[in-house]
């Protein structure tokens, strides 16, 4: 196991990160932004390095600065958190090529799921089943455009190779509009991505984000973790997700599982991983491959009973994995919400001071934040305060608890989305379960305030 660990993020998975290494007996420094200098996830930490000013750009996505603070502190390994440098292939590299181990997948993995061309051929090949569409980047031709969106049929959806997570995607409803649609998002994806390469997919009118957790050691061995529904977003920022995913077919997720599973060994992955699939009419296709830990990681650490981030940092470490699959057991469920300094329906962010925090506890609740009493939240950074998870023998002492947990709730100083989540808890048709992506964009249209 290694001696010491350097966190390269912030907040509250800073925090977690930092608490999965004292429990491995690993010593965790903390890099730290001069906004982020006071927070007291930093003070805990046995030591803390200023990587630079607030904007991230010269902080938290400052290699060079990071790579420093590895290296004048020896440290052995650098885990990235989610964000910021999590998912860059260039700084996997750069971390490697400087000594440490960086606490995830390989560059190349990285680089293949960061090309969602690339990822979609790699899980075509390992038999993960994918939305139709093109095989591979489209061609210039619009003659030839033409001819695979009429095979696919329309709707159909343009994405762009370099983007992922909602950004360069465009709706193609008609022939007339298709070519025109082809070369927008191309030269969009040229100037955003430095990369013009466009796919097409069949535009899924109505269905559900489920992610499927996966594990991998430097041995390929690779299990799943269940699933998360991860429906409730509003522009692609998720607001609440949940384990296991209300009325899927439990034998259908093993299925698709060991499909995930299989792709993981065949493409040598290692560390944890989300493949993310679009769930409509019964069926999956995969869409995105997520190659870092996750926001909402707690809530199938509650059903499961494995430790994500300790599990990843063992694995880092070469370490093989402490479980085999017929050991995974799904327990009960798990809710959580991402509470945020925002205004709860108009979403305008509410940094500031916190002047009262008052977190809830009791059974089957779990918060993860970097909060507290009297903390700044910093202008410079993500809305994202912290995590109220939840878990109960069933859904419906899972939504119980969660209810409590939010009543109980005090945040003063700054606004949060807090109200949203005690309204959308008695919800007619979210506590029923099983809403669609499109879901919270339209009950927000319908509770103007
Ligand atoms: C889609 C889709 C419908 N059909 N692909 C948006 C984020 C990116 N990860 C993929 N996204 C979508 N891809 C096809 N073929 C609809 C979305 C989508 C979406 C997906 C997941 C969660 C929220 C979403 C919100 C709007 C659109």
């Amino acid at each position: 196991m290694f001696k010491k660990i350097l966190v390269a993020n912030r907040g509250e998975i800073a925090l977690r990160i930092q608490r999965a290494c004292r429990e491995l007996g690993v010593k965790a420094v903390m890099v730290y932004s001069e906004a982020d200098r006071e927070a007291k996830y930093v003070k805990l930490a046995e030591e803390a390095v200023c990587i630079g000013p607030a904007p991230s750009p010269l902080s938290y996505l400052n290699m060079p600065a990071i790579i420093s603070a590895a290296e004048v502190t020896d440290a052995e390994a650098i885990h990235p958190g989610y964000g910021f440098l999590s998912e860059n292939a260039d700084f996997a590299e750069r971390v490697e090529k400087s000594g440490f181990q960086f606490i995830g997948p390989t560059p190349e993995s990285i680089r293949i799921m960061g090309d969602k061309v690339s990822a979609k051929q790699a899980m075509i090949r390992a038999g993960v089943p994918c939305v139709p569409g093109s095989e591979g980047e489209l061609p210039d031709d619009p003659v030839q455009i033409r001819r695979i969106a009429k095979a696919v049929g329309y709707p159909v959806i343009i994405k762009a190779a370099g983007g992922g997570g909602g950004r360069g995607m465009r709706v193609v409803h008609t022939e007339a509009a298709l070519v025109n649609a082809v070369q927008m998002t191309r030269a969009e994806a040229g100037a955003a991505f430095g990369n013009p390469a466009v796919y097409m997919e069949k535009f899924l009118q109505n269905p559900r984000h489920i992610e499927i957790q996966i594990l991998a050691d430097k041995h390929r061995n690779a299990v799943y973790l269940g699933e998360r529904d991860c429906s409730m977003q509003r522009r692609h920022q998720k607001v609440i997700e949940e384990a296991p995913a209300p009325g899927i077919p439990r034998k259908l997720i093993e299925r698709i599982g060991e499909r995930c599973v299989a792709a993981c060994k065949k493409i040598g992955y290692r560390g944890a991983g989300t493949f993310e699939f679009l769930y409509e009419n019964g069926e999956f296709y995969f869409i995105e491959m997520n190659t870092r830990v996750q926001v909402e990681h707690p809530v199938t650490e509650w059903i499961t009973g494995v430790d994500i981030v300790k599990t990843q940092i063992m694995v880092a470490a070469g370490e093989k994995l402490p479980f085999t699959q017929r050991q995974i057991e799904i327990r009960g469920h798990a809710i959580e919400c991402r509470v945020n300094a925002e205004d709860p329906y108009k979403f305008t962010p509410s940094p500031g001071r916190i002047t009262t925090w008052h977190a809830p506890g009791g059974p089957g609740v779990r918060v993860d934040s970097h909060a507290y009493t009297n903390y700044y939240v910093p202008p410079n950074y993500d809305s994202m305060i912290g995590k109220i998870i939840v878990h109960g023998d069933t859904r419906e002492e899972a939504l119980a608890r969660m209810r409590t947990a939010l009543s109980e709730t005090v945040i003063e100083g700054i606004n949060t989305n807090i109200a949203l989540h005690r309204e959308l808890m008695v919800d007619a048709k979210f506590t029923t379960g099983g809403t669609n992506i499109h879901y919270l964009e339209e009950w927000l249209a319908h509770h103007k305030r």
